[in-house]
């Protein structure tokens, strides 16, 4: 059996070259997926899923290639554990993937099964690094001929259509409820609402300042504007609805009408300088994200959530809603607009570590 198996492989050094470059691409695709929001980027989120089936193809003939090695017919050498680490551990991220596209989710301390795939999936890419340093061997051309290619293909295309086989097996089992980004209703994963009502208190890492204090909170419209401007709550004149999804990358959605004011009669009101290109939206606990300048006129600075006030949790006195991006750019508890001329490279790593004193 194994040998009619391995007569579909293509060549150990080929098959070890796919793996090593699924894994690349799956890490790589996995964290660009979290800043798509819209369907137009949905192919990345396909073509993931595929090479992830790709990877189960690959790793399948590897593994009936090296039985020996693990089983220990063939002695154990100082990489064996590791590379059997490696192993569990790719196994473990592509079974919380296909799980969670099936539908499922078992939560484990407070992680969804796709924070536990991308946790898992970002660990390999460590141990990839310390299995190459040992048994790393170079491409030759030998190992590329004509049935190589055709057989790699063949391994591909399977992937492709198993991708297809897990969308249509999605759609039965529970009515495609997933949005292109993978992300359940709220509801299906927690005691909540996806549409109005109640919806998680989320933080990427570690925020969780104490409650605005809202007498004393000023909105600072500030940076390249003719006039800077201090509005306190009252200032603000949360005259504009909008209908938007909130799109969390740890995997739940919910659709809400928010209601505040529209960013671009903020920036009015202060005045843009013709050099002025992004805006950045600063959290009381330095968290930051920009958009810009065009979204981010058409963004909302919310100071309420369907018929109430936001919570604390939610970001009160106003939190961004920006249509179209995930969750995580969604500052909460915002105290300060500033209209920038650069982009800010520095916003990728402020929010992984704002809120650690
Ligand atoms: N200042 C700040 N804003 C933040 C976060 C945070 O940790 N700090 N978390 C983001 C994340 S990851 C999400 S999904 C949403 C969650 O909003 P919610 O708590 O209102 O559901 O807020 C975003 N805004
Ligand atoms: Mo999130």
């Amino acid at each position: 059996m194994y040998r009619r198996l391995l007569a579909a492989a293509p060549p150990p050094a080929v098959v070890d070259w796919l793996i090593g470059g699924c894994v690349v691409f799956e890490v790589a695709s996995g964290l660009v997926s979290f800043t798509v929001g819209t369907p137009d980027g949905a192919w990345l989120f396909w073509t993931h899923a595929a090479v992830g089936l790709t990877l189960i193809g690959a790793l399948t003939f590897k593994l009936v290639r090296v039985r020996h090695r693990i089983t220990g017919r063939v002695a154990w050498d100082r990489q064996t554990p590791l590379s059997i680490l490696m192993l569990l551990v790719a196994l473990g991220s592509l079974a919380t993937g296909v799980f969670w596209t099936l539908g499922g989710n078992v939560p484990v301390a407070g992680w969804t099964t796709l924070n536990l795939h991308v946790g898992l999936g970002l660990l390999l890419l460590p141990l990839l690094v310390v299995h190459l340093r040992s048994r790393f061997r170079r491409p030759r051309r030998t190992d590329l001929d004509r049935r190589a290619a055709l057989r790699t293909g063949a391994l591909l295309a399977s992937g492709a259509l198993a991708w297809r086989a897990t969308e249509t097996a999605d759609r039965l089992l529970d009515g495609a409820t997933r949005r292109f980004t993978g992300s359940k209703p709220t509801g299906d994963l927690y005691d909540t609402a996806t549409e109005g009502g109640a919806f998680p208190v989320t933080s990427w890492v570690a925020d969780d300042p104490d409650p605005v204090d809202r007498e004393a909170w000023r909105l600072h419209v500030d940076g390249l504007v003719d006039e800077s401007l201090a509005l306190a709550i009252d200032d603000i004149v949360p005259d504009t609805r909008r209908r938007a999804t909130l799109d969390c990358t740890s995997g739940w959605y919910t659709v809400q009408e928010w209601r505040g004011v529209r960013v671009g009669d903020l920036l009015a009101s202060a005045g843009v300088a013709d050099e002025a290109r992004y805006v950045r939206f600063v959290s009381v606990t330095g968290y930051r994200w920009s958009l810009p300048l065009d979204e981010a006129r058409d963004a909302l600075l919310a100071t309420h959530v369907g018929d109430d006030r936001l919570s604390h949790g939610h970001g009160a006195p106003a939190r961004l809603v920006a249509p179209g991006r995930r969750g995580f750019q969604w500052v909460k508890w915002v105290e300060r607009v500033e209209v920038r001329r650069a982009r800010d490279p520095a916003q990728w790593v402020v929010t992984l570590v704002s809120g650690f004193d």
